[in-house]
Parts: structure tokens; C-alpha cells; sequence
């Protein structure tokens, strides 16, 4: 079958919407780290929104840090691809043109540096997850030991990691009199513009203390949160859409209607005149905090607990009642521990929330969600779950999904399938299980992984009770089990 292409475009149905703009006239003013399909559904779609409100400076050059699929995938389709948004019944097709071009950054990481210090770049976004920024998920420190980021601060000359080549590409910048970009994390991470200007500065420091000191200066590292939930796309997806294109598309996304974009208002440089879907506001830490601790605190509770019950699908576990009032739980719990911004409606955004993991065509599989969890529950669980204690309040929910994080490291569900943990930690946190004999010895075993639980945490014996408890029940009587203590 014909794959999707400039020369393509004509053939596709009608119904199909496409980019109102002249591609050749577009000029690339966005570097973007990180091109999973994520960011194919969430940023570049602002930036084409802008391309078709007829500002064409927002092009963007996408780099992949490791793996040549993304360019595989797109490269024989001039950077087209379709975005699926699928709502129940409803499902419509957006072919996104924003996209010019994926450089493998391993295979040529000279063009990714030259795209950085183009003068034509005025923003960088990243979405490289969150061990990406070789940073402690507990403290936000340097992982000096890391080896790409030990490679990054002995020679920035072939950059490793994603804030080895932010700090070439400024060095090059300051050189040439240009001024830096703005660089924007699209990552759950919490204050995650801090996060990245701390390592990029940190890096830069190592090598040169005035290149840090004006990208302290002169930099800008906005915090954002960003919010779509994109699950990967399958071969059958593929295979649905060549159906009804009748052209193939081999780097389509498939996503929900929802698409949200709260940045911080400090930008260094130029910006498009953003449109739907994105605020650009004073105060992104409270938008953040909601949304990790909601959104993503009960997503990763769906995936283990579902995962461990064998239900491939969000909104299938979902269909089980006592899930559901564990997810209301949860959110009554994380509830208590936010100051939300004033413009949102918490009782709503549950609603909405509900219905957004109910989307039955969306797909979204508990193995996807399950993956890098000592990166992601500091900030969805473990934080959440200190207010709490702080508070003198309870943790029942909030401790049943990080015990059913512990129990999804033994590698099998309760009907004895086995996964794979994937997780940079996997191995260390396996080596530190095998020793532990009973479940109280494997909670002591995952507390005493500080880059994961903070000590003060660690040393909560509220919160080690909860998680033995847990544990123990989730060992014996399994996910379902454990769940069914929520029906009361
Ligand atoms: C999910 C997120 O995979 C995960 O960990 O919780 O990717 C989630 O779908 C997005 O943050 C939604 O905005």
C-alpha cells in the first residue's frame, strides 16, 4: 500500500483535515526532544495550530535521543502522520505537518547540536520521561554516576544526554551572540522547568561557570503541565487507519479529545500566539500538583492493581465497581493535600476525569502505564502520601497503590503470567526483593531505597503499617481482593 506523503495528500478522503499552510515556506523555530508519540499528540499539535493560523516560524526538527524507529516511521512520509481522536463512537483524522524533520541524535548528533544553535530556534521542548533528566526522582540531584551523564561532564563534544546538549548548544549560542532558547519540559515531573534549568546549569557549571552563569541569566525554563493521554499506538491501529485512508501510516497517533498546556509565563525569546488548549500563566505549580496527584496518582494505581489482575485496559478496570470507588478514594485522599488554582473546579475535573479513563476506544493498556514506576511515584503517590501523614489523615488508597507497585516488582500477576518490570531500577530493586523472606522484609527492603522514598517518609511507621498490611493481602488474596475492600 502507499505510504502517507507530500505527493499523498490529494488521495486522502475528504472528511480527513490536513495543513492549510505551505510546508515549504515553514521555517524551523521549534527543537524537540524526546519525538514519541506523545508529543506527536500534544505539542506539535499547538505548534501546527499555530502553522495553520498562518504563523510559520513554528516548524519543528524532532530528534529521538536513542532508537531510529521514530524516523523510520516518518522519514518515507515527509513528516506526515495522522492524528486519531477517538471519543466513544466519534473519531476524527488530522494529518499534523508541523513536524520537518527527525535527526537520530546518536547517528548525528553534529546536526541535532546545529539545529540547537540555529538562529531560527527559539524554543526547545522535551519529552524525554522522567529518567531522562539523570536526576534523583526523590531529591532532584545530579546523578553523577550515571555513565552518559559522567560521559556529558568529562566532554560535551558528542553529547549523551538530553541537558548535555542543551548546554553544547547554549555554549555555541553565546559564542556566536545568539541568544539562548527557551527550553520547556513536558514531563510529569513536579517543577519540572526547575528540574531541567537546575541540571542544565549544574552540567554547565562543570565546564564553564560563565556559560552558567549567563544561562542562568539570560535562560528561561519555563514550567509546564501538559496533559493528553496518548497510548501507544498498535499494529492493529496501523492497520485500521490504512483501511480507511487507503494510504499507510506508519507513525500515526491515537489520542483523546482532551489536550491541556498550562505554561509558565517566562519565555527569552519569541512565541507563537498559542491557541486552543493552552494557558500561559504566572502559576503553573498548582495546575501541576493537581494533575499529578489526580490524574497520574490513580493512573498508576489502575495499572499495578489492574496489571496484577490481568485486565489489559484502563477503562476495563475500571468497569469493576470496587475499582472505582478505590479511584474515588484515592482522589478524596489526594484531594486534601492540593491548593488548587482558583479557575478549577475539583469536583468537575474528577467527573471529567472518570470519563476520560472510561474512553472504551482509547485503548490505554495497564502495562504501559506500569512502566518506570520508582521515576514516577514520588511525585504521584509518595508526595501525596507525606501531606497526608503531615496532616495526621489516612492513607488507605494512597498505600494500596504504592503496595501494589511493590507487589508488581515480583514480576508476576495473580494468575502467574509473567511481565517484565521496566524500570531503570529494576535490577537493584530485584536484588533487594530476593533477599527479603517475608512482606514485611520486602516493604523495609523498598524503603530503604531513598532515590525513591524519601527518609522522613521511610520512616514512617504509619506508613510502613499500611504497605505491610497491603502487601501481605495483596500476596495472599490478590488485586480483585484487595480492591473489595473498597465496596464498604
Ligand atoms: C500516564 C501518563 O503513562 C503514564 O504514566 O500516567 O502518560 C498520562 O497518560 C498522561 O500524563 C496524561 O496526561
Amino acid at each position: 500500500m502507499t505510504r502517507l506523503s507530500t505527493k499523498a495528500l490529494p488521495d486522502l478522503p475528504a472528511d480527513v483535515v490536513r495543513p492549510a499552510y505551505d510546508r515549504a515556506a515553514v521555517t524551523s523555530g521549534v527543537v524537540h526532544l524526546g519525538i514519541g508519540a506523545f508529543h506527536r499528540a500534544h505539542q506539535a499539535v499547538v505548534f501546527d495550530d499555530a502553522l495553520n493560523a498562518g504563523d510559520l516560524r513554528w516548524g519543528i526538527t524532532a530528534a529521538s535521543l536513542r532508537s531510529p524507529r521514530v524516523r523510520d516511521q516518518m522519514a518515507p512520509q515527509d513528516g506526515l502522520y495522522t492524528m486519531l481522536v477517538r471519543d466513544g463512537s466519534a473519531e476524527q483524522a488530522r494529518v499534523i505537518g508541523a513536524v520537518q524533520r527527525v535527526i537520530v541524535a546518536p547517528d548525528d548528533p553534529q546536526a541535532l547540536l546545529a539545529a540547537l544553535a540555529s538562529p531560527d530556534t527559539h524554543i526547545v521542548t522535551l519529552t524525554i520521561t522522567e529518567k531522562g533528566y539523570k536526576l534523583d526522582p526523590a531529591t532532584g540531584a545530579l546523578i553523577e554516576n550515571d555513565p552518559q551523564l559522567a560521559a556529558d561532564i568529562a566532554s560535551l563534544d558528542n553529547p549523551q544526554t538530553a541537558p548535555g546538549y542543551l548546554v553544547a548548544a547554549l555554549a555555541t549560542r553565546r559564542a556566536a551572540g545568539l541568544p539562548p532558547f527557551t527550553a520547556i519540559s513536558c514531563d510529569n515531573l513536579p517543577h519540572n522547568g526547575t528540574r531541567l534549568r537546575d541540571a542544565v546549569i549544574e552540567l554547565a557549571r562543570r565546564h564553564d561557570a560563565d556559560l552558567a552563569d549567563w544561562i542562568a541569566g539570560e535562560g528561561a525554563f519555563p514550567q509546564t503541565m501538559v496533559d493528553r493521554i496518548v497510548p501507544a499506538t498498535t499494529a492493529e491501529d496501523i492497520a485500521a487507519l490504512s483501511m480507511r485512508l487507503g494510504l499507510e501510516d506508519q507513525a500515526m497517533v491515537k489520542t483523546e479529545p482532551f489536550l491541556q498546556w498550562v505554561i509558565e509565563d517566562r519565555f527569552c525569546g519569541p512565541r507563537p500566539d498559542f491557541g486552543a488548549g493552552v494557558q500561559v500563566t504566572a502559576a503553573v505549580a498548582p495546575w501541576e500538583e493537581a494533575k499529578l496527584r489526580l490524574l497520574n496518582g490513580s493512573h498508576s494505581g489502575i495499572a499495578y492493581l489492574g496489571g496484577l489482575a490481568a485486565i489489559d485496559h484502563v477503562h476495563e478496570v475500571l468497569a469493576l465497581p470496587e475499582a472505582r470507588l478505590f479511584v474515588e478514594s484515592l482522589w478524596d485522599e489526594a484531594e486534601t493535600t492540593l491548593s488548587p488554582p482558583l479557575e478549577l473546579d475539583v469536583a468537575a475535573y474528577r467527573r471529567d476525569l472518570m470519563a476520560r479513563f472510561d474512553n472504551p476506544t482509547l485503548k490505554h493498556r495497564t502495562r504501559q502505564i506500569a512502566m518506570d514506576g520508582s521515576q514516577k511515584l514520588p511525585q504521584r503517590l509518595l508526595a501525596t502520601i507525606a501531606a497526608r501523614l503531615d496532616k495526621g489523615q489516612g492513607i488507605d488508597a494512597l498505600s494500596l497503590a504504592v503496595a501494589a507497585w511493590v507487589r508488581w516488582q515480583a514480576g508476576r500477576d495473580d494468575l502467574g503470567n509473567a511481565h517484565v518490570v521496566d524500570d531503570p531500577l529494576a535490577d537493584a530493586i530485584a536484588a533487594a526483593l530476593a533477599g527479603a523472606a517475608t512482606p514485611e522484609a520486602r516493604v523495609a527492603a523498598i524503603l530503604a531505597f531513598d532515590a525513591v522514598v524519601p527518609p522522613a517518609l521511610a520512616d514512617s511507621e504509619a506508613f510502613r503499617g499500611a504497605l505491610t498490611r497491603w502487601l501481605t493481602i495483596l500476596e495472599s488474596d490478590g488485586a480483585r481482593a484487595a480492591l473489595g475492600h473498597f465496596t464498604a
